[in-house]
């Protein structure tokens, strides 16, 4: 079913001035409007008038999870790789808490997304009635805004708010909740708004022209600059502003784990990602440079270490964030610049263009070779073993190896196999790379996977993960199966909840309490119960002929329990508390 935003857009125009219709039916020509062709959500008694509006139109496509959490989550990974504004649609009460681990990791990581919630009626708010939960209290400290709406009159243009504010600014989740009475009283409908105005509310695009200049300035005087990016560059859609500006200026860059993608990982310029399971290129340039330029990335703990050591060398900091509470808020920068990263990226091409000034050629040229010592290094080598048991790390290569030409995506759950996924899957294009960063959510990875494929048909999608996470959201194989969305699933099976048992082993002396996942299910059973494909691989010569068995099998979902090394741990490290050139590197620095 291919059905474009404006086609979308004029069926919700459709109705006459004149028509009543119920607050649900004006929702869903809301949604209709807004170009929205997925929901991922749960029925339940508080929605039922708006599942009911749902059955009666077909340009909407429902998707029924298996529980909430996975809806949103789903909806946040179509977000994420398709740059629109993802919808979920829960009923109140226990529907809306189980959403809420799916809200927050939303909120963390900037993910544009509405999620409608049913609530009790508006009469009985407030005397305890049949799953009634306080859904605006609940969520305000995990949204970026949230209305809940007393009268359906309101409805239409509290949705176009709701739009406008997450997909807007710095975008992030909006929740709207929906009395049931509301989704049921009829009112005359006028249409959906065209145009929305909040005076509380115009986020800055346009950076300062002045700082701008101020901060080219100090770029071009630069000995030892370098260019730190983050998930902002993805989310404004200016990858390609970004390639431009380092072409200009021959910079090394890094990203965060939230921006890989956001530069190619093949091109020299690269030094890989950075922070706590950083690259030693792109952690030591960090601390060794003297101008940094920030873009769209916010100075999170795992990436500058022990504040205090970062802060021991003195540089120059320029920060492009459209949020100006991103600003020095971990770390106090000497040239804010707030705007959106795609025009602030695009006045400074201007403005190197159109000048004569050029980068220092020799101070960057001796920069470039203090950056090649460090790169010499290695520090991504990995023991491959004995050849009797599977390293993780060369289950991600091989993949890479495979996959590399071809139109991929990889999701992620969280723990050691999400860092492997990160260093080792090498990302040249933006909004690949789809995975918890900011809260850090295990179970992510198949809600993710199967949100990306419904909306990506044609390209293959992988989801890296852990026994331990994928057991979080496993219930979703069957949501696969129902609406046909293959998807690929690597499991990197080591027994253990392997980064808290790789913290056990550093930070807590080996105690490795309550880290061992016994009695896991048989995955290839479990699989082939949800009505998929299931395989065993346990040596390391049948990696990849499972991988490219798995590709064969296009139209199937097919888990891969690939057992690997389980006392294998991520390298490079910085333990906690420890600047972020202090590394360790391997086995032997333990
Ligand atoms: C097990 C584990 C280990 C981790 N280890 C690492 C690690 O080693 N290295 C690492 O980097 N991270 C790591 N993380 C992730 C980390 O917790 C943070 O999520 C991540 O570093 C934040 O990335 P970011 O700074 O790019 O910010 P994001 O959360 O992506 O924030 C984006 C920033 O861009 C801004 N922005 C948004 N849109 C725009 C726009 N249009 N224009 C301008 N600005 C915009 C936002 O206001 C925000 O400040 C780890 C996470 C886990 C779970
Ligand atoms: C919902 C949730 N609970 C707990 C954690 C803490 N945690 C982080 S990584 C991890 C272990 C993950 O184990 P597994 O999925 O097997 O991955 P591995 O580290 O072994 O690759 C845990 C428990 C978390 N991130 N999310
Ligand atoms: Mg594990």
């Amino acid at each position: 079913m291919e059905v474009s935003k404006a086609e979308l857009a004029s069926a919700a125009a459709a109705a006459s001035p004149t028509q009543e219709l119920m607050g649900s039916e004006i929702l869903i020509k809301g949604l209709q409007a807004e170009g929205v062709k997925y929901i991922w959500g749960y029925p339940g008694g508080a929605v039922l008038y708006i599942y009911d509006a749902l059955y009666k139109q077909d340009t909407i496509q429902h998707v029924l999870v298996r529980h909430e959490q996975a809806a949103v989550h789903a909806a946040d990974g179509y977000a994420r790789a398709t740059g629109d504004v993802g919808v979920a649609l829960v009923t109140s009460g226990p529907g809306l808490t189980n959403a809420v681990t799916g809200i927050a990791t939303a909120y963390m990581d900037s993910i544009p997304m509405v999620i409608i919630s049913g609530q009790v009626p508006t009469a009985a708010i407030g005397l305890d009635a049949f799953q009634e939960c306080d859904t605006v209290g609940i969520t305000r400290p995990i949204v970026k805004h949230n209305f809940l709406v007393k009268d359906p009159r309101d409805l239409a243009m509290t949705l176009k708010k709701a739009f406008h504010i997450a997909r807007s600014g710095r975008p992030g989740p909006v929740v709207v909740d929906v009395p049931k009475d509301v989704s049921f009283k009829k009112i005359p409908y006028t249409g959906y708004p065209e145009s929305v105005e909040m005076r509380s509310y115009n986020p800055v695009r346009k950076g300062h022209g002045g700082q701008i200049r101020k901060a080219l300035q100090l770029l071009l005087t630069a000995k030892r600059p370098y260019i730190y990016t983050g998930g902002g560059v993805l989310l404004g859609n200016a990858t390609q502003e970004l390639r431009t500006l380092v072409e200009l200026l021959g910079y090394p860059v890094t990203n965060t784990l939230m921006g890989l993608g956001a530069f190619p990982a093949s091109d020299r310029k690269f030094l890989g990602m950075l922070g706590m399971h950083g690259t030693v290129e792109a952690n030591n340039a960090m601390q060794n440079c003297d101008v940094l330029l920030a873009v769209g990335a916010r100075f999170d703990d795992r990436v500058i270490g022990n504040p205090k050591h970062f802060a021991q060398n003195e540089r120059k900091i320029i920060h492009i964030d459209i949020d100006p509470s991103s600003i020095s808020k971990r770390v106090k920068v000497d040239i804010p610049i707030v705007g959106d990263v795609k025009d602030v990226l695009g006045e400074l091409i201007s403005m190197i263009r159109e000048g004569s000034q050029r980068p220092d050629a020799s101070a960057l040229g001796a920069w470039w070779d203090t950056i090649e010592g460090w790169r010499k290094r290695d520090c991504l080598k990995y023991d491959h073993g004995n050849g009797e048991v599977i390293k993780p790390q060369y289950v991600v290569e091989t993949l890479w190896n495979m996959t590399r030409d071809a139109d991929t995506y990889i999701t992620s759950d969280v723990g050691q196999h999400q860092m492997w996924a990160a260093q080792y899957y090498r990302f040249d294009e933006p909004r690949r790379w789809i995975n918890s960063g900011g809260l850090g959510t295990m179970g992510v990875g198949i809600p993710y996977a199967m949100g990306i494929k419904l909306a990506k048909p044609d390209s293959e999608v992988f989801c890296i993960t852990g026994e331990g996470s994928v057991q979080m959201n496993i219930q979703e194989l069957s949501t696969c199966l129902q609406y046909n969305t293959p998807i690929k699933i690597c499991a990197l099976n080591n027994r253990y909840l392997g980064m808290v048992r790789q913290w056990q082993e550093i930070e807590y002396s080996g105690r490795y309490s309550h880290s061992y996942m016994d009695a896991l299910p048989n995955f290839v059973k479990l699989a082939e119960a949800y009505g998929h494909v299931g395989m065993l691989i346990e040596r390391p010569e049948d990696v990849e002929p499972a991988l490219r068995e798995a590709r064969k099998l296009k139209d199937r979902t097919v888990f891969m329990d690939f057992r690997t090394d389980p006392t294998e741990n991520v390298f490079p490290m910085v333990q906690a508390g420890k600047g972020i050139t202090e590394m360790l590197l391997g086995s032997e620095d333990l």
